[in-house]
């Protein structure tokens, strides 16, 4: 079938009608219309679903104006395009979002309320997509956001699973995993594509055979093949018309029935074929950075990275775009190394499909491509075992081998046979076993290399990375991350938002610079009030949620300490958890204690198979449990564990808190994101020098950022000379208690045995220092105490976070992947220029 051409003139629509007017009335009459015709349902009989639903039409809609206008223009201007390859886009809900990037908010607001309805509600009944685990699908999904709103053209691929991120309840202080059925009522966000549907091949093998000129290529006759259908979803920039698209591919069987099977009498054979291809994109994996060898997981990443390199294709096509043109037609991003087989796949497609030389294919996919990383700890570096890689993907095996060759070649031809350095840097590890190595895949593949923030990517030049620097220097640079501040502020903290716009206007939106001049009301008494007053109130909110949601009642006049994000040993929820048991003994020592009241908040999410994070988990239910119900504590200390932390239950979090948990062992953390969050909220940082705390308190000023702690090459020098947790343990009294305590089943009804594995870590390899930086956290911690009795200091010092927290917008972060590394530019979008086609 021949595609019709999509001409600007056919795609515009200017009147106001119901689809596209943001009048109160225009929008009702629109909501009620979607009421009645898409959910088939009358006011009397509809649920708080159905008037979600009937909203978020009413949004897409409007929407829709925009993303038709978005691909007519690019269509007709065959715009270099940024292709965001991620295996996670942690989107979080997008109502609410698309309502402030329309600019409707207020609107809808009070359509609803004229309708007896209250927005909050329903913006609470939308399902979330949580397609990610953690910070790097969070990431994805702020960067969409902010190439939106700085009008570049964008693709989002990644993958449609049917069952995102588990969801987290705690039975007896035990994570215990739900299986997240998000699409359970429906998604009114996307948009299925069949027509765009492609074929993914699996397993088989290869052979040789001659094409029409009479010349050798390759073919792979696979095992199996896979349908991938796209769903694409709208990604709305920020007061602009710009509307990018996220792809997910969803896996189907090429044909759902097998009449063969049903005709022997094989009932359910004849439909074995759908389960197994549809069980490809069925469930995320839910470990955050630990892979797991699992041929699934190479099936999905291979599934959605040749859906996306086949769809470009298409595109090419249809814009009669010629093929040698791929890397200037398309900027793509691998985010981490899920992707990374994306660089022998396209070598395939130039290779088999197009018939290309290797020298030219091999020079279209290095400039095409661009690697982040966004870890160097170990036990995320992915590998694939050879036998797995050559069962799955025995052409790729092949052309890795030859890429391999080809670069070994050259590090010869740079420095000489040193065997060892060759071994270092060879795509197959053959230390063992045999395996795929998949970064160094993605340097090769690549012009450019990031990490995530300043002290990480310096780490990768160094560490991780030292080789494939030594021997490309000119590819490596840094990113440091960034969040959008719609969500992250104007959506998530609407009172600070107005409070701000109302001081300096709105620019800062756009410019979160602009935030800088409300550094001049700083020390303005009328301003800190209501400052004060907007963090009193959100924490009012807090309470009342943690209240209905685990049963504890906490003071929003105590310091709320807040430490969310997913449990790592790392991340050292562990710490936290002995500075709440030393408190607690303290006042249980002095029963007069008059000690800053502070309340200790945690939430995150467990990998199911880490047994030391579920462990830490029950560890701070057990802590909570007996501090809580102590009457001699009271209202001087509370701690809380928040089940099934995801996007929409963080948002108001971040603007409740008085103090940002960034504890990290320093080296480990990439970067963060969470701090940035909580920063640009008026939080105040408790933080060691670890990922972006090392930027944010420069941007900040030391002076309003509490630190403790050893520095990376503190832990590395540590390491060297031998680290002994004991001695710690054994010098210090107040440590001492604190772990006797948790070792004798003082907090779990005198069980010796249930903390005993977390205890001996800690006592004898504690690979992440927690004895080491036990004193220097718990000194630091009581400067936060003290300082937070000082209202004025805390206030003005809380101002200036939020004042200084510029820099960390995720707009600034990809205006610098525009600069750096993807050299694109902005394709404003307007929507009377479409409709005349003279834009
Ligand atoms: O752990 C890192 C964070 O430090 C970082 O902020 C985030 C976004 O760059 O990515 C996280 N991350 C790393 N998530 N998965 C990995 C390992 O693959």
């Amino acid at each position: 079938i021949q595609e019709p051409q999509l001409q600007g003139q056919d795609v515009g629509m200017q009147c106001e009608d119901d689809r596209t007017g943001i009048g109160v009335e225009t929008l009702k009459r629109a909501f009620l219309d979607n009421l009645f015709y898409v959910q088939g349902k009358f006011p009397a009989l509809a649920t708080k679903h159905d008037y979600y639903m009937a909203l978020a039409y009413t949004v897409r809609d409007r929407l829709l104006q925009r993303w038709v206008n978005t691909a007519a223009i690019y269509t007709q201007e065959g715009s270099r395009t940024v292709a965001y390859l991620s295996a996670e886009f942690l989107m979080g809900p997008h109502l609410g979002n698309n309502l402030i990037n329309l600019g409707i908010y207020n609107q809808v607001q009070q359509a609803m309320t004229e309708l007896k309805l209250d927005l909050k509600e329903l913006l609470a009944k939308e399902e979330e997509p949580g397609l990610g685990n953690g910070g790097l699908g969070r990431l994805a999904a702020c960067y969409l956001d902010s190439l939106a709103s700085l009008e570049i053209p964008t693709l989002g691929y990644g993958i449609r699973y049917e069952f995102g991120i588990f969801d987290q309840i705690i039975r007896n202080g035990w994570q215990v995993e739900k299986t997240d059925k998000w699409l359970r009522y429906g998604n009114p966000w996307e948009i299925a594509r069949p027509e765009w549907a492609v074929s993914v091949k699996f397993g088989g093998r290869t052979e040789a055979h001659k094409n029409a000129q009479g010349r050798y290529q390759v073919r792979w006759v696979p095992h199996k093949v896979v349908l991938g259908i796209p769903y694409d979803t709208p990604i709305l920039g920020y007061k602009v018309n710009t509307a990018n698209t996220l792809r997910l591919w969803k896996a189907e069987a090429p044909e759902s029935f097998d009449f063969e099977a049903f005709n022997r009498g094989n009932y359910y054979g004849a439909v074995d074929q759908k389960v197994t291809s549809e069980n490809l994109t069925k469930v995320l994996y839910p470990n955050d950075e630990t892979y797991e060898g699992k041929q699934l997981r190479l099936e999905q990443q291979y599934f959605f990275v040749s859906c996306a390199l086949q769809d470009m294709l298409r595109i090419m096509l249809r814009q009669k775009l010629p093929l040698e043109q791929f890397h200037e037609k398309f900027a793509v991003q691998l985010n981490d190394t899920h992707p990374a087989i994306a660089v022998a796949e396209l070598m395939r497609l130039l290779l088999d499909e197009h018939e290309m030389d290797w020298e030219p294919a091999w020079e279209i996919t290095q400039k095409t491509f661009g690697y982040t990383n966004h870890t160097l700890l170990p036990e995320a570096l992915e590998k694939w075992s050879l036998k797995l890689f050559s069962s799955l993907l025995p052409r790729h095996l092949e052309i890795i081998y030859e890429i391999n060759w080809r670069f070994l070649e050259q590090v010869r031809h740079k420095f000489g046979t040193d065997e060892g350095r060759i071994g270092r840097l060879s795509l197959i590890d053959e230390n063992d076993g045999k395996f795929v190595r998949m970064a160094h895949l993605a340097c090769v593949g690549s012009h450019r290399i990031n990490g995530v923030a300043e002290l990480h990517s310096e780490l990768l030049k160094k560490t991780t990375l030292l080789d494939f620097y030594e021997f490309f220097p000119e590819k490596f640079t840094n990113v440091t991350n960034g969040v959008t501040p719609r969500r992250w502020i104007v959506l998530s903290n609407p009172k600070l938002a107005n409070l701000i716009t109302s001081c300096i206007g709105d620019s800062w939106i756009k410019h979160l610079e602009d935030v800088q001049q409300i550094e001049t009301f700083a020390q303005d008494p009328g301003f800190q009030k209501e400052w004060q007053q907007i963090k009193r109130e959100n924490k009012v909110n807090v309470a009342s949620i943690l209240l209905d949601r685990t049963g504890v009642k906490v003071d929003p006049d105590s310091l709320f300490d807040i430490q969310v994000k997913r449990i790592h040993q790392y991340k050292r929820q562990h710490l936290n958890i002995l500075h709440a048991i030393t408190l607690y003994n303290q006042i249980k020592q002095n029963p007069n204690l008059d000690i800053t009241p502070r309340t200790l908040i945690f939430a995150g999410k467990a990998a199911p198979g880490y047994y030391i994070a579920k462990l830490i988990i029950k560890l701070i239910d057990s802590v909570a449990d007996v501090v809580n119900k102590d009457p001699d504590i009271g209202d001087r200390l509370k701690v809380v564990f928040l089940p099934d932390y995801n996007v929409k239950n963080s948002q108001p979090i971040y603007p409740a808190a008085d103090l940002s948990e960034q504890i990290s062992t320093a080296g480990k953390e990439a970067s963060g994101t969470g701090n940035m969050k909580f920063a640009m909220n008026g939080a105040l940082t408790i933080g060691t020098l670890d990922g972006a705390n090392i930027e944010i308190r420069n941007a900040v000023g030391a002076e309003n950022f509490f630190l403790f702690g050893l520095t990376t090459e503190d832990v590395g020098a540590l390491r060297l000379t031998g680290y002994r947790p004991w001695e710690y343990y054994e010098a210090n009294p107040q440590l001492k208690q604190a772990i006797d305590q948790i070792a004798s089943g003082y907090f779990s009804h005198g069980d010796r045995r249930l903390f005993k594995p977390l205890v001996d870590l800690l006592l004898d390899k504690d690979p992440f220092m927690l004895m080491a930086d036990y004193q220097p956290y718990i000194d630091c911690q009581q400067q936060v105490s003290q300082t937070y009795r000082d209202r004025d200091r805390w206030l003005q010092m809380s101002i200036l976070n939020t004042a200084r927290m510029g820099k960390f917008s995720s707009d600034r972060a990809i205006r610098e992947y525009c600069q750096q590394i993807w050299k694109v530019k902005p394709v404003p979008v307007q929507l009377a220029a479409a409709k005349t086609g003279d834009g």
